[in-house]
């Protein structure tokens, strides 16, 4: 069971004269919103910084608009280096984006978890006022993390990623964060026996959470895989495929930046399908769908 490239692939490349964006544009955060998919992307230039870039498409394939301008940029010392794979969860009126700030890491050798929000009107209407950055583990090295859609048990509940495992955390305020819990591991002689990580927000059904999650193995390839949590015990994985669901194939997944890469940050479903949106060898974006009846284990 494999997920179907666009034919079209990639639909999102650098723009060498946007010094921001002019070598690599990769994994992008995919959230929908008033019918539109609305991508933010990690974008690089020849600074090597990552910068968020945006762009939007009423079908999922075709990009409509484009925005010139990186609309989320590092602000602090804590992402001197950059802001990285980011994930975007719609809560109510507000959508929050969860990513990695990369510090100095020569000096500090940390990368870790930044959370910011921004009112659902201002990102429609193109308003950059992100609110409420904060670090909920400060120093810890940690990556991957992404909010659920809605609240369990009246906590938001975070999934991310201290090496190798997806864990859990919870929160009452989105400040305090606790309740650390392993969630699921890499598996030996597999293609995610190195670590794993998360993608994009995971979607709500009738069988439980749709878990898309990425797994790396021993040659650094990474590739993405499909799991199922218990609907009112997130840290239940009730099932988890054999067999990856997307490996690098194609030669703009193969070689790029970093060679043998697929790796997203979110999906979402449009009719009857799941578009997940992924970085190809960390050089460009593409999109690959699935059924969503086949994606799920069959009774
Ligand atoms: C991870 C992140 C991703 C990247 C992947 C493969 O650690 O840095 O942004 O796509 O490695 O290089």
């Amino acid at each position: 069971m494999f997920l179907k490239r666009y034919e079209g692939n990639p639909i999102l490349e650098p723009i060498a004269k946007h010094s921001w964006e002019s070598r690599l544009v990769f994994n992008a955060a995919a959230v929908l919103v008033d019918k539109q998919v609305h991508l933010l992307y990690r974008a690089m230039g020849n600074d090597r910084i990552s910068r968020l870039g945006y762009a939007v498409s009423a079908d999922g394939y075709t990009i409509n608009e484009r925005l010139p301008e990186p609309v989320l940029t590092p602000s602090s010392a804590e992402e001197k280096e950059g802001c990285e794979d980011p994930r975007v969860t719609l809560i109510d009126d507000k959508l929050y984006v969860a990513y990695t700030a990369f510090g100095d890491y020569a000096r500090d050798k940390v990368f870790q978890i930044a959370l910011t929000s921004i009112s659902t009107n201002d990102f429609l209407s193109k308003k950059w006022c992100w609110q409420d950055k904060s670090l909920p583990f400060p120093g810890i090295r940690n990556k991957n993390a992404l909010l659920f859609p809605k609240k369990i048990n009246n906590q938001y509940v975070m999934f991310h990623r201290l090496d190798p495992d997806i864990c859990i955390a919870k929160s009452s305020d989105l400040q305090n964060w606790q309740g650390l819990r392993f969630v699921m591991g890499p598996r030996l002689d597999s293609w995610d026996s190195l670590k794993v990580g998360t993608t994009g927000p995971p979607m709500e059904l009738n069988e439980g959470w749709l878990f898309l999650y990425h797994g790396v193995n021993f040659e650094k390839t990474y590739c993405l895989g499909v799991a199922l949590l218990n609907k009112n015990n997130v840290e239940e994985v009730i099932y988890r495929c054999k067999e990856p669901i997307l490996k690098p194939e194609t030669a703009y997944e193969r070689f790029g930046d970093v060679r043998n890469v697929v790796y997203s940050c979110g999906f979402v479903a449009l009719d009857d399908k799941i578009l997940v949106y992924y970085g190809g060898a960390d050089s460009v974006l593409g999109v690959a769908t699935y059924d969503l009846a086949e994606l799920l284990p069959k009774k």
